[in-house]
């Protein structure tokens, strides 16, 4: 197993999200990061690499985002600073979005205000942008963008050991604490690299919205999501089960959304629904957004799987035979966090 891990995820330290009202102390903490990579250091069940300096790194993030999208993360901090030099303490986030409609986004003025612009490119008010999100951010495209290489090169495993998430950025959109969709990077850079059909298996609390979206209207990457019931939980608005895929892609998505509060078995019961659906698609590899909010311990999801259930989710992916790579997405009962992220490898290798 090759596990390329993103050493400059620490660049990456959102203060303060907004949650009812008020901004509480972000969720998606460096310390995560850190507490899979001393576990791994406990267990090592993969070869700890850091991505090639030699990535063509700018093909693979526009293969996904758009190059507006991307402008727009590149110099986001420089110009929120440039709004006013006190702002060179706080995290960047939006107030004020356009919605579809009466406040519709007009595309031919698009903002030039940098507050509106973050409201154009982001779909919540709890992903912090800061100094080094963009370096920590790329950076963990880079390490999807290396484990894909890797799995191409003939890995059965590979990680993209990293955070922040992936799994909610859009192809011109961040939330979710996502910006780079590290999933649909590597996915697309297989597709981009002779594989003809790739599957997205997203087992997350929170549904996939970003990566969805991306494959919409794909039939050459099926993407499936097992995740909290969106009626009740983030991200709302998408994710439900009568999303099928649109056009060409209709058929190749498929939403298992489940209630809050689903305990392991029910869970266990509905991944197994998703392998034999992946198994009908033939892929030729596949994607693991890897979310360990499922966890019983989870401060801010509902699902109720325990430590050592996350081994056995490893070992059934496995039993699928395909080459297998997976992102690092969500997580936040962090002392746990370890653990569990390396259960599921471990699960994978046995
Ligand atoms: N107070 C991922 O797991 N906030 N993103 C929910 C919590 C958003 C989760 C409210 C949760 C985003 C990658
Ligand atoms: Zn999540």
């Amino acid at each position: 197993m090759k596990i390329f891990s993103n050493q400059h995820h620490h660049l990456h330290h959102g203060q303060h999200e907004m949650f009812r009202g008020r901004l509480v102390d972000c969720h998606e903490v460096p310390q995560r990061l850190d507490h899979v990579l001393s576990e791994l250091a406990k267990r090592p069940v993969g070869q700890l690499l850091t991505p090639p300096t030699n990535l063509n790194l700018d093909a693979a993030l526009s293969s996904v985002h758009t190059i507006d999208y991307l402008t727009f993360l590149a110099t986001a901090w420089d110009e929120w600073v440039k709004l006013s030099p006190d702002n060179a303490s706080r995290d960047a986030l939006p107030s004020v979005w356009p919605l579809p409609g009466q406040h519709a986004f007009r595309m031919d003025k698009p903002p030039l205000n940098f507050a509106a612009k973050l409201g154009q490119y982001a779909f919540d008010s709890g992903t912090p942008l800061m100094s080094g999100t963009w370096t920590a951010a790329r950076e963990g495209a880079a390490c999807a963008v290396a484990a894909a290489q890797a799995m191409l090169a003939g890995e059965m495993a590979t990680v993209a050991l990293t955070r922040p998430p992936g799994h909610h950025a859009g192809s011109a959109y961040m939330g979710g604490y996502c910006f780079l969709n590290n999933a649909a990077i590597a996915a697309q850079y297989l597709r981009d690299h002779g594989l003809q059909r790739v599957a997205v298996l997203d087992i997350d609390y929170h549904h996939g919205n970003g990566t969805q979206a991306i494959f919409d209207e794909r039939a050459d990457v099926y993407t499936v999501s097992i995740h909290g019931d969106p009626q009740t939980e983030y991200p709302f608005y998408l994710g439900h089960a009568d999303e099928r895929g649109t056009d060409k892609g209709e058929g190749f998505n498929l939403n298992l959304p489940l209630p809050k509060g689903s305990s392991f078995e029910t869970w266990y019961a509905t991944l197994h629904e998703a392998l034999q659906v992946v198994t009908d698609f033939a892929p030729q590899a596949l994607v693991v957004p890897l979310g360990l909010d499922t966890y019983e311990g989870d401060p801010i999801s509902g699902f109720k799987l325990k430590s050592a259930d996350y081994l056995k989710v490893g070992r059934v992916i496995a039993e699928l035979q395909l080459p297998s790579l997976f992102t690092l997405e969500g997580g936040y009962a962090v002392a746990d966090f370890g653990i569990n992220t390396v259960n599921v490898l471990e699960g994978f290798q046995t």
